[in-house]
């Protein structure tokens, strides 16, 4: 019989590709999608793909239950979030509500609703803050020291996950995925602005790129495969938690050297430190250790990192 998944934040990068994803294994995919003034700026990366848009709310628990009633689903992706960790120290109650309570009210939703209902979390690599284990990697294991109110809610809905599985028997997972790009991130995050960046200079566009720590480390996949795993994860038999990463990590500075040399230049030439973009604490290092999800499920990244560049490069060399 066909599936039938709901997604919150579906209009996002994750979103976009997980619905595309499912949309092809032949599952009816409903999203839901927050009132915003302008419209057009949230369906662009679904427009056309055959999703079912909902109004809602992580906020609002009576949209959660409508939704859930509507849409009966056989599998609950909470992929909505306030997903920008510099802006969480911004907003960090709005961060702490929507990443956190925002949680609980769908687990809550799920259970008086259907707790058979299978849920994946969009747990992260940034509730582990600057804990590094002895051998240079992360992993489900490493005590969680976030260092950002992003970071902070993320470690209580990772919680709640696994409470009420372990409380009410419910399929709940958490996928702990380590950075992930894509052509569809938006470009205040580093990897995208330092693409947008590189090509607006070789367009004559501009003279300069301004970036915060170009000294942080972090393991970046992309996007696509990251959905992949989301997706065989919760479809294992036994409800976990798994980390989903390359093993690799780069500094930002690397990115730049990768990045501008594929349009041959020197990102030094160019790239400037602008204190407007630190952050009141900064996670120095990710590199995650996703041996657990390759042994038993299979899973494996297809793009590399220099296949992933190329491609975002593409797509601005394209746009702008
Ligand atoms: O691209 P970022 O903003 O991503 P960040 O903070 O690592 O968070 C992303 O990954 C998490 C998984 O670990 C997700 F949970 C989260 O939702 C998000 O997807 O920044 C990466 C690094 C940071 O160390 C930052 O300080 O880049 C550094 N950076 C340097 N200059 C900059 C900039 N980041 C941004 N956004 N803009 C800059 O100009």
């Amino acid at each position: 019989m066909r599936k039938t998944a709901l997604i919150t934040g579906v209009a996002g990068q994750d979103g976009s590709y997980l619905s595309e994803l499912l949309i092809s294994k032949g599952y009816d995919v409903h999203g839901i999608v927050r009132r915003n003034s302008v419209p057009e700026n949230q369906d662009s990366r679904i427009k056309g793909m055959g999703i079912t848009t909902h109004y809602g709310d992580l906020l609002d628990p009576y949209s959660l239950t409508r939704i859930l009633q509507e849409v009966n689903p056989d599998e609950v992706y909470n992929l909505g979030a306030q997903s920008h960790v510099r802006i969480s120290f911004d907003v960090p109650s709005f961060t702490i509500q929507t990443n956190a309570l925002g949680v609980l009210n769908l687990l809550e939703a799920v259970r008086q609703f259907n707790p058979k209902i299978k849920v994946y979390q969009a747990s992260s690599s940034e509730m582990f803050g600057n804990t590094v284990d002895e051998d240079g990697y992360q992993r489900k294991t490493t005590p969680m020291n976030p260092t950002s109110p992003y970071g902070c809610a993320k470690v209580m809905g990772y919680n709640l996950m696994r409470h009420y599985r372990a409380a009410y028997g419910m399929h709940c997972c958490n996928g702990i995925l380590f950075n992930h790009e894509s052509p569809r991130r938006g470009s205040n995050f580093v990897t995208n602005k330092i693409v947008k960046g590189a090509v607006e200079i070789h367009k004559g566009l501009r003279n300069e790129l301004a970036l915060g720590n170009l000294d942080a480390s972090r393991d970046w996949g992309h996007s696509k495969d990251y959905v992949r795993a989301m997706h065989m994860l919760l479809n294992n038999e036994e409800p976990s938690d798994w980390v989903v990463a390359t093993g690799e990590s780069r500094t930002i500075r690397q990115m730049c050297e990768t990045t501008f040399a594929h349009l041959d230049m020197d990102y030094r030439e160019y790239v400037t430190v602008d204190p407007q973009y630190f952050r009141p604490q900064e996670l120095d290092f990710l590199r995650g250790d996703s041996s657990e999800i390759r042994e038993k499920l299979g899973w494996k990244p297809e793009y590399t990192f220099e296949s992933m560049v190329e491609e975002m490069v593409d797509h601005w060399s394209e746009l702008v």
